[in-house]
């Protein structure tokens, strides 16, 4: 849609991306203070997720510079004292989601109201904060929005760096597919499967047979399945054994990986602040960040499998280090961190715009298409979702010097404007025809609709477009 018609019906959809925003948007006030957070979606949920936030603002900055800073400040209002920044922080008055504050054991370590769950997510704070501090128009406001939020991001870096990579080794673990942000991916089917039904206890299942509502609300078909919450809440319940303690969870937890997704936005997000510090005038905390960038890049080179010419996660528990090969989009956020180079850049680009693997009418789905594992529905398993596209195109952006990357990058994002503009704000579409569901009416959608990953990240690549 590159045509003037085009530009006419784009500026429709951005008006209703800013609606979207509006309606998600609720008050609490938590600790005698008012926070405003936006939730990812009003039909299920209703608290507020922590990559999801990050992305909130970098749309939010377009339309409401104040709403963005709030919506950061929320999320970092419930850090841990050890420095975590949650995955989810709670809204107390909501109950429809599954699991809520009552499940994670975690209300010791809250600040004061403001209760959260016990793992974190995609830290993509850090590379918000720095795309608000560059894009704001009123820079009085930033200054002072910066000043307040980077003791904060300072100390969830620290967090992981201490807490999830205590070997030093460049990369950070996940301890927990929710913190990895992509759930069910087909990545964590290896390391999942070792955990043995039968090993886990009655009350797990009970509790999960008992109050899991995610199934209830969407198509369950499209939702990971019943084995996968048993684990899911195994892991959120053996750590509530361990009293949340980090040492003993990266060193015991039967789950931990070496995410490359998650540690592409690592990197990046170190090399963020790196340049907020060094713009704020603190060159010598910059070089920390900035050498933790560099060392994370390295790591991952490393991680390159000559045999599938992947760049591979490594499933480490209990003291392991296994390849996990799965031909994901995992292997393009890469680009991200300015991993690939050379020979291994070509490869990536090819594989990444083969019409049997990556690139179909709307790219990029989450598996290879031409993977057994390949799923239309499966949430994480096919689909194609907004936030990798958002991350894939901001990696092709740092590869602007060349001529393919730059092809693609201009694609890209027509591409996903366009599947957003024809469809509506849904959580995420099929990749084979940009519909909410194949073969069905769009008000049947994949996931929910109305969602604000989708509006915030079509604001972003509005801006993006206009650059
Ligand atoms: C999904 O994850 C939550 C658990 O965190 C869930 O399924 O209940 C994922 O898509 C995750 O990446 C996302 O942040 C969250 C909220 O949109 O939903």
């Amino acid at each position: 849609m590159k045509n003037a018609e085009g530009n006419k019906q784009y500026l429709k959809v951005k008006a209703q991306a800013e609606k979207v925003l509006e309606n998600n948007l609720y008050e609490v006030t938590l600790n005698g203070k008012k926070y405003r957070r936006t939730v990812p979606s009003k039909e299920f949920y209703v608290h507020q997720w922590n990559w999801d936030s990050a992305t909130h603002a970098m749309g939010l900055i377009h339309v409401d510079e104040q709403r963005a800073y709030e919506e950061l400040l929320a999320l970092v209002s419930g850090q841990w004292t050890n420095g975590m920044i949650a995955q989810i922080t709670f809204n107390p008055k909501e109950t429809k989601y599954f699991p809520g504050p009552q499940f994670w054991g975690t209300e010791k370590f809250a600040t004061g109201e403001i209760v959260t769950s016990g793992i974190t997510q995609p830290p993509l704070l850090a590379i918000s904060v720095n795309y608000l501090w560059k894009k704001a128009k009123d820079r009085k406001k930033v200054q002072e929005f910066v000043k307040q939020i980077l003791p904060a991001v300072i100390k969830y870096h620290y967090f992981l760096k201490n807490y999830h990579d205590p070997e030093n080794s460049g990369l950070v673990s996940a301890v927990h597919p929710w913190e990895c942000g992509e759930d069910n991916s087909p990545r964590w089917d290896l390391p999942l499967e070792k955990i043995k039904l039968d090993e886990i206890p009655d009350k797990v299942k009970i509790l999960v047979n008992k109050y899991r509502s995610d199934d209830k609300l969407g198509d369950a078909s499209h939702r990971p399945g019943m084995d996968d919450y048993y684990r899911y809440m195994y892991l959120v319940q053996l750590y509530q054994d361990w009293d949340w303690d980090y040492h003993t969870i990266v060193k015991e937890s039967p789950f931990l990986v070496k995410d490359v997704l998650f540690n592409s936005i690592w990197c990046k997000a170190n090399e963020s602040l790196a340049e907020l510090l060094s713009d704020s005038g603190s060159q010598d905390q910059a070089k920390i960040f900035a050498d933790y960038a560099e060392q994370t890049r390295l790591a991952l080179r490393k991680l390159w499998d000559p045999e599938t010419q992947i760049f591979t996660d490594l499933d480490v528990a209990q003291g392991k280090s296994v390849r996990i090969k799965e031909n994901s989009v995992a292997n393009f956020t890469t680009l991200l961190a300015g991993v690939p180079e050379d020979g291994q850049l070509d490869v990536l680009l090819d594989k990444l715009t083969d019409p049997a693997q990556f690139w179909p009418a709307y790219p990029v789905p989450t598996t290879a298409l031409s993977d057994g594992k390949f799923s239309l529905t499966k949430y994480w398993r096919g689909p194609t979702w907004p936030i990798n596209d958002f991350l894939i195109i901001e990696g092709l952006s740092r590869y602007r010097n060349n001529p393919r990357c730059r092809k693609i990058f201009a694609d890209l994002l027509d591409k996903t404007l366009e599947m957003i503009t024809k469809n509506g704000f849904f959580e995420y579409f099929d990749p084979t025809n940009g519909l909410a569901r194949p073969g069905k009416e769009i008000d049947a959608s994949l996931g929910f609709g109305s969602f604000s990953w989708t509006a915030a990240i079509f604001l972003y690549l509005m801006a993006k477009k206009g650059d």
